[in-house]
């Protein structure tokens, strides 16, 4: 005799771990969809023998712990990012099935944009969009979907088209797109919605393991808490109230005549990354010894100039000459938003450990080529910090008193070689004379690399021998800002 065994889905943990004591409860309130939308996609997932490459893509939204249920590849992405995430996911690794969940208020309002773009562009990924009307993590504000006349904590008097517009119908939207190969609107409202929707999941999980497209479904969700009801009242809302606005239907279905389509992952040799990214530049690292990378402490750098000056390159060239010693570095640009006369300045760290965050917002040592830039960062730089000034350009003296300061005609210097674009590399042949930390020899290594012209390359070494040189001849004192330099 035929025997049914009720039991949990394989794709779902035996015991959802969750913190602090509660072992055999889900996080959700009772009565939310939450719980049987999950269910629902790990049946599938499980049906289909899918869960080895099954990566679950949670929101930011009650749904944000996804991970303590779904026993697959699990990514959390930053608010409205599930798709941009999952795009990479699949692009990566195009034998995945990945699996975007998301709430109203992240897929419909702070995500709008990675929704539209991720389907628009067909990526092959199935999208499970939980529209509860409201957003239930952060104590019920009002969603895109919420109802015209619904009370929310942020529409107190009920949404108003004046006001607030009309509820925003995603599936719609989606169906107006081209690339979309399945898009269907369901609910969890009572068990033929149930039943609906466990179709809908297949279909857009089956699509996506036959390489058919972008699967999105639209599942109307009870949020008992947010809407403030009884979890049967939240039931009779969603057919009374909801389903009049957002239909429950298939809006596009090609799944029987799309063309399967499987991305190849690109394959590179070490030598074809290599030259990518241009690393050949950097050649073999040349660390001097053990001491050195052991006492190093990190330091971390601002340099900052008009774009052209060569600060973003300046940056670069010092983490590529700290890369010969095995340090771990980081360098982040930040440009400015004006075409002309803009600023542009770049972040680096210099470590012996593995680099947490590369923003700089304290720097150890600043190096400004124009005004603006003194002005802007002059206040940030730590005391007891090494500040270089482009005198050429900037006429006066820094404000603060508390740390050390070099005045170089950094411009002239370079103009004198006839390279006036080289102020950055006189910039750190100065520095590194100024303060040993990294040999002289690594920047004039590096230095050139990356330049396709020979004569551009030599005048680059000229120029940081320039700059050492002018240390040389001008700085009696030399103070050391970085760990002793072992010899
Ligand atoms: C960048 C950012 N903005 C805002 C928030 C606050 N926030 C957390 S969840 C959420 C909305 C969640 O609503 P929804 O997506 O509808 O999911 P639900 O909780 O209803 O399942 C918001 C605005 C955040 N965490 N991050
Ligand atoms: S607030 Fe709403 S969406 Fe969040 S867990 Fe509770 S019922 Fe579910």
């Amino acid at each position: 005799m035929a025997k049914d065994i009720l039991q949990k889905p394989g794709a779902f943990f035996d015991q959802f771990d969750r913190k602090g004591g509660a072992q055999k409860t889900t996080h959700y309130c009772p009565g939310c969809g939450h719980g049987n939308a999950h269910k629902l996609i790990a049946e599938a997932i499980d049906d289909m023998g899918l869960q080895d490459r099954a990566v679950f893509v949670s929101p930011v939204g009650c749904s944000v712990f996804a991970y303590y249920y779904f026993d697959m590849g699990n990514i959390q992405a930053a608010h409205g990012r599930a798709p941009a995430v999952g795009t990479g996911v699949k692009r990566t690794r195009p034998n995945s099935i990945v699996i975007s969940y998301q709430g109203d208020g992240d897929l419909a309002s702070i995500g709008s944009a990675e929704i539209l773009h991720a389907a628009n562009r067909g990526e092959q990924m199935a999208v499970f969009f939980i529209n509860n009307a409201i957003y239930g993590m952060t104590g019920g504000q009002m969603a895109a979907t919420s109802l015209i006349g619904q009370k929310t904590t942020t529409s107190p008097y009920g949404r108003t088209v004046e006001n607030e517009g009309y509820p925003m119908q995603m599936a719609e939207i989606m169906a107006t797109l081209r690339a979309p190969v399945f898009v269907q609107r369901c609910h969890l409202a009572d068990s033929k919605g149930i039943m609906d929707t466990r179709k809908a999941v297949r279909k857009a999980i089956k699509n996506q393991a036959e390489g058919k497209g972008f699967s999105f479904v639209e599942i109307l969700s009870p949020c008992p808490t947010g809407w403030k009801m009884s979890t049967h009242d939240a039931c009779e809302y969603i057919k009374t109230n909801m389903l009049p606005i957002f239909p429950a239907k298939v809006f596009k279905d090609e799944s029987e005549t799309r063309e399967p389509f499987f991305r190849e992952i690109p394959t590179l040799t070490d030598e074809q990354v290599i030259k990518a990214l241009e690393l050949g530049m950097l050649g073999e690292p040349q660390p001097r010894d053990e001491k050195f990378l052991k006492n190093f402490t990190t330091m971390k750098y601002k340099f900052a100039g008009f774009g052209g000056q060569g600060v973003l390159t300046a940056g670069v060239i010092l983490a590529a000459t700290a890369m010969q010693e095995n340090l771990q570095v980081s360098w982040i640009p930040s440009y400015g938003p004006e075409m002309r006369g803009g600023t542009a300045n770049c972040s680096v760290v210099l470590s012996k450990d593995p680099i947490g965050s590369p923003l700089v917002v304290k720097p150890d040592v600043l190096a400004v080529m124009n005004d603006p830039s003194l002005d802007t960062f002059e206040n940030d730089l730590k005391p007891g910090g090494l500040l270089i000034v482009n005198s050429s350009i900037i006429a006066r003296k820094t404000k603060r008193t508390d740390i050390d300061t070099l005045y170089i005609p950094l411009t002239d210097i370079a103009s004198k070689m006839g390279l006036t674009a080289a102020a950055n590399m006189v910039l750190l042949g100065a520095y590194l004379e100024y303060t040993k930390l990294l040999p002289l020899e690594h920047l004039k290594l590096i230095a050139p690399r990356g330049l396709k012209r020979k004569e551009l390359a030599d005048k680059n070494v000229e120029a940081v021998e320039a700059g050492a040189k002018w240390v040389r001849e001008n700085i009696t004192a030399k103070k050391t800002k970085a760990p002793a330099p072992v010899a």
